[in-house]
Formats: C-alpha cells, structure tokens, sequence
C-alpha cells in the first residue's frame, strides 16, 4: 500500500521544517496528515481512481494534490524542495531513539552539531549541557542512543540481507554458468545484523576459455547487476559494489581447489578463525584462505569438511563459529544437537485483524496450513494497546467462539486460542483471569512505560512470570535492533523465574526484534527454560521469518527439544496447562 509511503514522506516533511523551526501550526498539520494516513483503512490509490481522497477526514486540498503527484509521478516536488535544505547527515540524527526534530533544530542551530560524528565531539566537549533544557539524565540518554545506533550503524538487519543476498546469487547465476556461489561471512553465520556480504564464486569451467578470463567473466556480470548502484571496484577476482542504501557487497572468484578453504576463512569469525589456525600450527600445518598447507603441500581445501577433519575437527555449522566454546565441544566429541527448520511445526505468535494484524484468522491459518505447519497460535493484543486496537475481554471471547467454530470444520490442522496480553505498569495483566483460563496459550509482555527503574522493571515482568495463567513471556527485553534499546529488565533474575515457574521465554523472530538474543537465549536454555518462536505475524508473509528465529535458537545451541515449537499440538498444550495446574 502507498499509505505508508506517502506517511513516511509527510512526516519527514514534518520532520524538516521542524528542525528548521517553522511555524508550529504547520508542523503539527503535517503530522496529523501523517496519522490520518496511517489509520486509513482503505487504500490511497483506489481512493484516488474513485476521485473521493478529498473525503477523507483530514485530507484537504493541497494535501490530495500533493498524494496524488506521488502517485503519478513517485515523489512529491515540494518534499524534495524541503529535504535538500538540510543535509543527509543531519536527518540522521533523528534516527537516535529519544532525539527528535526540536533538538535537532537545537542541536545544529546552537551548536552547529549537524552530524553524528559532530554530536560525538559535542558530548565529549562537555558542550550539549550549555543548550537549554539539557539536564544531566537527557543527556546520558543522548549518550546511550549514539552507543546503540553507532554499534549497529551501516548495518544491515540479517532478514534483509539475506534476501538481498539471495537476489544477488539468483540474479549471477542466471547471467553466468556457476558451480559454486555462497555467501559466506556473518550473514552465512546468520548473526542478527550483517555489516558487509562477502560472496565467493567459482565459476564453471569453459571450453577453450583460460581461468583467469573466466574469472574476468563473472567479475563483469557482477559488476553489472541491477542491485547495485555504483562499482567500487572490479579487478581480476575480486569486485566490490554498494546499494542504494549504500550496502557494500564484495565477490571473490576462487578456484575450485580452494573453494572449501575460502569459504571457511571467509566465513568467520575471526575469533573462530584464529583458533583454527593456531590448532593447524600445533599440527605444523598452515591455515590460509588458500588451503591447508603441509609445507608446500595443500592437504584439504576443495571443501569446508576436508578443511575441518584434516584439523581433527568434525564440520562445525556457522551459527555455532564465534569461539563461544565450539572449538572445546568439537575437540571433546559434544557437538550439541541443534534444531532445525525442519522440526518446527507451528508458529506461536501471530496477530489478525482483531488487533493490528491485516488479515483474518481464516487468511492466516489457510497460510500457516500451507507452510507445513500443524498448528498456530492466534495472540492478538489485549486493550490497553490501544494504537494496535487491542481486544476487550468481550471481543477476545468472541474470538475464542470463532476459532472454536473454525477448529470444528478443519481436520488435521489446528488453531490455537491464544492472547498476547499486556503486563501493566504494576505488572498486573490486562484482561481478566476467568478469561485468560478460558485460552490454550498466553504470552504476556510489556507495551508501555518503557522507562521504568530496572527494580520496576523487572518487578513487573516477574511479577507476570508468576502467574499461573502466563505461557511464554514475549519479546523479554522490548529491543529493536538499531533502533531502540531494551528497558531494563534484569534477564538473569527473569530467567530464574521462568524456570522456577515453568513460564517460557520467547525469541521473537522477527528481524528487528530477535529477542531473545543468542547469547541470553542460550542463558536460558542452560538454566532449564523452555523458548519459543514466533515470528509476530502481522501478515502471512511474515510468517517467512521463522528461520531467522530458528537461527538465534541455533547461535544459543538449542536442540529440538529446548523448544516448544517443536513439540506436537498434544505436547505443546500439556506444557500450558501444567504451569495451570500448579497453582
Ligand atoms: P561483518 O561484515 O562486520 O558483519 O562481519 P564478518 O564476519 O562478515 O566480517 P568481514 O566481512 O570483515 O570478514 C569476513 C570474514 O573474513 C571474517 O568473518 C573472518 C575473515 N577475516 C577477515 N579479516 C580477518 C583477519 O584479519 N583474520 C582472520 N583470521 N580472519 C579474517
Ligand atoms: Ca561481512
Ligand atoms: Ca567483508
Ligand atoms: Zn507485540
């Protein structure tokens, strides 16, 4: 849909002319463009082909003329105007959680501070405490945000890498006969954002062709793919190019006898790589990205595998290579189980149109039926979240009423009533207990009054954990990657409690969120929590993102049986209902 488009376009609008410190009455039209356009319900485009986008509440006349410029023509004249006046650089301060346009406009018309690298110095300057109202606290979380968006600045979320990624590969090997392509580096480790893709090739050989004019061949196809807005470089085997979005993608063309040793070097992580390599020179071998070398002699190298045993290591999967004790448990014989994709057999946790999900929970359940799935979990939010149009307990019965009657005409595949509810500032829950008792599953997790103490924090979620009726605690920590920190909850204690109670913990699998991370996930686990996946559907094309969930699941070292989403409906259900019946 273009709403979203067009709203993005008029809240930068917003955005610039508050910075600019325009009129506040324009400003604030603006953004009530922008939730107007939001909350509508029907699509601005048919809106328009009807002619009726001046009957929308909010929509005047220079505002329909500017949607419908977008849609003619894909951008808005007087957005672009605007957007040049300030740089690029400034803009991206907004992107720092708590730092909006007025202390931009603060910021760069004080202090001249117009960039990330100038609000460093500022801070370190002492400068920022000069302008008025900087007290000390607003400027700690000053700090804190450009901690957070600078740890993960330039990269990428691993979702939309590896998409791009497999574009990439889908694209060269149409272009050009391949026989081998893989991304290796971070994303081939699946780890949570990716800062560059490292891609190795090694191109099929061709009749009457040398290697090295091969290797020019695919350097060239490379170089020339639509995905990519300018070349950095292109040499004889290697290629660089950067996105749109300025996402540096490099290939290597290797020969096939040093395929498998490219791949394992390339893949990482350095901390994984410089153990490796200190065991082959306790063996006298050396380690490249070449091969594994006995003197002059290469000894493995065409593959990974052959690279591992000829170390005395069985293969290691790439989750598992960021020397957090994989090197230890290959030398010892203990390489863990891990889940796979294949063991999962539903997703808990969806949202439909009961809430803030798009789609009907028949459209939802038609399409986790057709992803091979035996069942899944309807948890649509509770009330007090009003912006996702959360459900009272009257329309969560009516829910459960429909899903039951949907259950009664599908054989083989099941719907599972279930409720994301809210834990309330005082940690109570937001929907009462008969009704709670009356679902198959509750996930309970935090929406609101992000700024609590740790104490309160974590207070309240524990204070949800101990309730009989509360499943899985969902998203524990409320981060966004990039964008927004966790509040402070202290996940050792939260853990504790959830094993003591038998209350699960979930890895929220969407990409912005993976929470759990890998390494609180694998905290859990070893203290005998349960986790759970769920993708927070809000369409069936999220439902696609389960293997980035199953990815944090394998970088924490879970085996099938860590978690719940692997367990049958039968056995997924009497984990529910035992946490019930110890009350
Ligand atoms: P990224 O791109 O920041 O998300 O992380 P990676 O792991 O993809 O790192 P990148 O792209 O700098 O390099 C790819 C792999 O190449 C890295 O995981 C391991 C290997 N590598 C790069 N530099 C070194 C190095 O100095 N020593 C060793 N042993 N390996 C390296
Ligand atoms: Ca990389
Ligand atoms: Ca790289
Ligand atoms: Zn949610």
């Amino acid at each position: 849909m273009k709403n979203q488009e067009l709203a993005a376009i008029f809240a930068q609008m917003a955005d610039v002319l508050e910075i600019q410190g325009a009129n506040e009455f324009r400003v604030r039209s603006y953004r009530k463009i922008v939730r107007v356009l939001e909350d509508l319900p029907d699509d601005v485009e048919t809106l328009a082909g009807d002619g009726r986008l001046e009957d929308v509440p909010g929509v005047g006349e220079g505002t329909a003329k500017k949607i419908r410029e977008y849609l003619e023509t894909g951008k808005i004249e007087a957005h672009q105007e605007l957007v040049s006046q300030v740089r690029p650089e400034t803009l991206e301060l907004l992107n720092l959680s708590g730092v909006g346009p007025k202390t931009v406009g603060l910021l760069a018309g004080k202090l001249g501070v117009t960039s990330i690298e100038k609000l460093h110095a500022a801070l370190d300057r002492g400068e920022i405490g000069k302008l008025p109202g900087m007290g000390e606290k607003k400027i700690e979380n000053i700090r804190k945000a450009l901690d957070l968006y600078s740890a993960a600045r330039g990269r990428a979320l691993l979702g939309w890498a590896r998409d791009l990624a497999d574009d990439i590969v889908g694209e060269l090997r149409d272009r050009i006969e391949l026989t081998e392509i893989e991304p290796a580096g971070s994303l081939r480790r699946w780890r949570e954002t990716v800062g560059d893709l490292d891609i190795l090739a090694v191109p099929a050989p061709r009749k009457g062709v040398d290697g090295v004019e091969t290797a020019r061949g695919a350097v060239k196809a490379f170089s020339s793919l639509p995905q990519f807005a300018e070349v950095l470089s292109a040499g004889e085997t290697k290629a660089s190019a950067r996105t749109p979005d300025g996402f540096q993608v490099d290939l290597r063309v290797v020969p096939s006898e040093s395929f498998g040793a490219a791949l394992q070097y390339f893949t990482g992580s350095k901390a994984h790589n410089v153990r490796l390599r200190s065991i082959a020179q306790s063996k006298g071998l050396k380690l490249s990205e070449y091969g594994l070398f006995d003197g002059d002699r290469a000894i493995a190298g065409t593959d990974e595998e052959g690279v591992y045993e000829a170390l005395g290591l069985p293969w290691i999967t790439p989750e598992l290579r960021e020397d957090r004790g994989e090197i230890e448990a290959a030398l010892s014989g203990k390489m863990p189980d891990l889940v796979t994709i294949k063991d999962i057999r539903c997703d808990l946790q969806s949202h439909s149109t009961f809430s803030d999900g798009s789609c009907s929970i028949t459209e939802m359940a038609g399409f986790a039926r057709s992803h091979g799935y035996d069942y899944y979990a309807v948890t649509d939010h509770s009330q007090s979240l009003k912006i996702a149009n959360g459900m009272t307990p009257d329309r969560f019965l009516m829910q459960m009423q429909e899903i039951d009657g949907l259950n009664a005409k599908s054989e083989g595949f099941r719907i599972l009533k279930g409720i994301e509810v809210d834990i309330l500032p005082d940690g109570s829950l937001d929907m009462p207990d008969d009704v709670l008792a009356k679902a198959d599953v509750v996930l309970a997790s935090i929406h609101s009054n992000f700024k609590q103490s740790e104490e309160e924090m974590t207070e309240r979620i524990l204070k949800a954990a101990r309730s009989p009726l509360v499943n899985i605690i969902a998203h524990p920590t409320g981060r966004l990657i990039v964008s927004r920190e966790g509040y402070s909850v202290n996940v050792g204690r939260l853990i504790e409690e959830c094993a003591a109670t038998g209350t699960a913990l979930e890895i929220n699998s969407h990409q912005a969120r993976l929470d759990l991370n890998d390494v609180n996930a694998r905290r859990a686990m070893e203290a005998g929590v349960m986790l759970s996946l769920g993708t927070d559907a809000h369409h069936p094309d999220d439902f696609a993102m389960m293997p980035l969930g199953v990815s944090v699941a394998r970088r924490a070292w879970c085996a099938p049986r860590h978690i719940l989403n692997t367990f049958s409906c039968e056995s997924f259900l009497e984990f529910c209902s035992r946490k019930r019946a110890r009350r």
